[in-house]
């Protein structure tokens, strides 16, 4: 089993609703189990600015799957849950992104791990760093909390009271 973190986000239709979903989602697909989630937070749009706020919130699990056949399986999800064709950053009905695959580094042309914004966004780096402040970026050799205090994204974050289903 490997460890991986992922981030789920959304800012088109029921946001609270998507992120339930994908929470629930991720859970069913065959050799993942989730072990913890993060709050959710309402956030700042990034790379495209002007579109609705966001919904954001980070999940571990484990996962028997290869970092590839994860990412396909969560591409897949995506689809399922409704997401329509979305440009460059605009607005999505659900993104889940895999974040970090236990110390893998990788570039490949469909996958590069860790995500390559990791470090550059306040709305990932936040609530991964409620579940995983010491976990070591393999790429860039600092933990979650050392990125999020360097972190040069001062788009704002904010804690909601929303709640999405916390794993048995
Ligand atoms: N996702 C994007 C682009 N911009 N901004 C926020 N606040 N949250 C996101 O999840 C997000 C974004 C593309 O994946
Ligand atoms: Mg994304
Ligand atoms: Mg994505």
């Amino acid at each position: 089993m490997t460890v991986v973190f992922l981030g789920i986000g959304s800012n088109k239709g029921d946001r609270l609703g998507y992120l339930r979903k994908a929470v629930g989602s991720v859970g069913r697909i065959p050799g993942v189990v989730v072990k913890a989630v993060s709050s959710v937070y309402e956030t700042q749009p990034r790379g495209v600015e002007v579109q609705s706020d966001f919904l954001n919130a980070a999940l571990a699990a484990e996962s028997d799957l290869s970092a590839v056949e994860l990412a396909g399986s969560l591409k897949a999800l995506e689809q399922a849950l409704g997401r329509t064709r979305s440009e460059r950053w605009g607005p999505r009905e659900i993104d889940i992104d895999l974040l970090l695959y236990d110390g893998l580094v990788l570039e490949s042309d469909s996958l590069t791990l860790p995500h390559p914004e990791l470090h550059n966004r306040r709305f990932v780096l936040e609530p991964l760093r409620e579940l995983a402040p010491d976990f070591v970026h393999p790429r860039l050799q600092a933990s979650i909390k050392d990125l999020y205090a360097h972190c040069p994204d001062n788009g704002w974050v904010k804690k909601t009271s929303m709640k999405l289903k916390q794993p048995e």
